[in-house]
C-alpha cells in the first residue's frame, strides 16, 4: 500500500515533468529568439529640385530603411559617406534603401540622376546622432 502511493506520486512527478519540460523549452527558446526587430521606415519624396523632408536625423546603430519615391522624373541620391548609392528613384515606385548608419555626423546627400536644370542643388541632409 505504502509502496504503491509512492509509486504513483512517482508516476505523476514524471507526467509533470513530461509536461512542463516542452513548455520550459519553448519560453528559452522564445526568450533567446525575442521578437523579429523591424527597422523604422523613413519616407522621403523626390522632386524637382527638392527632397522632401530635405533634412532627416537618424540613429547610430539603429536600423533603418530609406523608402524614396519620385513624384515627377526619374531622380537618384548618392551619399558617399553612408555607402549610399542609388541611380534610379522612379515616378511611382518606392525605392528602399536599407542602412544602418555607424558614424556619428551631418552628411550631404545628392541626386545621382540628371533631372533638369536644378539637379545640382537638389540635396538631402542627414544627420546621425548618438
Ligand atoms: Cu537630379
Amino acid at each position: 500500500m505504502i509502496l504503491s502511493a509512492t509509486a504513483e506520486k512517482t508516476v505523476r512527478m514524471i507526467s509533470n515533468g513530461l509536461v512542463l519540460l516542452p513548455a520550459a523549452v519553448f519560453l528559452a527558446w522564445s526568450a533567446s529568439s525575442g521578437p523579429a526587430e523591424t527597422p523604422r521606415r523613413v519616407k522621403i519624396d523626390a522632386s524637382r529640385f527638392t527632397y522632401n523632408p530635405n533634412e532627416i536625423t537618424l540613429k547610430k546603430g539603429e536600423p533603418v530603411v530609406l523608402v524614396l519615391h519620385s513624384t515627377d522624373v526619374t531622380h537618384g541620391l548618392k551619399i558617399a559617406e553612408l555607402n549610399i548609392e542609388m541611380e534610379e528613384i522612379k515616378r511611382d515606385k518606392d525605392s528602399e534603401i536599407h542602412l544602418t548608419p555607424e558614424v556619428v555626423g551631418q552628411f550631404v546627400g545628392k541626386c545621382a540622376h540628371f533631372c533638369g536644370k536644378g539637379h545640382r542643388s537638389m540635396m538631402l541632409r542627414i544627420n546621425v546622432v548618438e
